[in-house]
């Protein structure tokens, strides 16, 4: 971590950060109980436990005056016929948004708040998407060939609720149909505190 103001630069083809203090890398094992068709994913980590998406972070103090900074890269593939995606999740400080400006590739942010509102959005290159305070984000990759690539920032006090989302995942799912993307229910989704 700097603590100086220097800048950095994203380098096309793949824009890694020129300089960054953390990557993660998640897997097909990170993952479980997320993808719909669990016959395909365990059969797919039987053989192999795949890199489905990285995340450069560029670290901050975690306070309110700071701002999270980074890449995130979902590469292509399916499981089954759902698309290599993000764990997703609400931010633990609910009221806080977060930027994504998308530099390459073709894909889905699906976003749903605690009360069962949801939205979802095309990502392409040039797009800068508001992900609105309490909404949940996932991101899904839909190109069969070509990594999803974002530039996120969003504020130091934020924090990550994975939990939620582990429980039952998004109410809108992405997946292929007729070699086409297409949003449809969760048949796992209820809305929280519902009978
Ligand atoms: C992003 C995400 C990143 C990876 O930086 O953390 O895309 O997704 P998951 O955190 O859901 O695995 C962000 O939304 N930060 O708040
Ligand atoms: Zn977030």
């Amino acid at each position: 971590m700097t603590d100086v103001p220097v800048p950095f630069e994203l380098v096309p083809p793949n824009f890694v950060p020129s300089r960054f203090d953390n990557h993660i890398q998640r897997r097909l094992s990170n993952m479980q109980g997320q993808y719909l068709d669990q016959q395909a994913y365990h059969s797919l980590l039987a053989e192999e436990d795949r890199l489905l998406y990285q995340v450069y972070e560029l670290k901050r103090p975690e306070l309110a005056g700071e701002l999270l900074h980074g890449i995130s890269i979902v590469h292509p593939g399916k499981v089954g016929r759902e698309y290599y995606m993000t764990k997703g999740h609400f931010h633990t400080e609910l009221d806080t948004g977060e930027v994504y400006y998308i530099l390459k590739g073709h894909g889905f942010m699906v976003m749903e708040t605690p009360e069962g509102s949801w939205a979802v959005e095309e990502l392409c290159p040039g797009r800068v998407l508001y992900v609105l305070p309490r909404w949940a984000h996932r991101s899904v990759n839909v190109d069969p060939q070509e990594d999803l690539v974002m530039f996120f920032v969003y504020p130091g006090h934020a924090g990550h609720d994975y939990g939620t989302i582990e429980e039952q995942g998004f109410r809108k799912l992405v997946l292929e149909q007729g070699g086409q993307p297409a949003i449809m229910d969760n048949p796992r989704w209820s809305l929280p505190g519902a009978p």
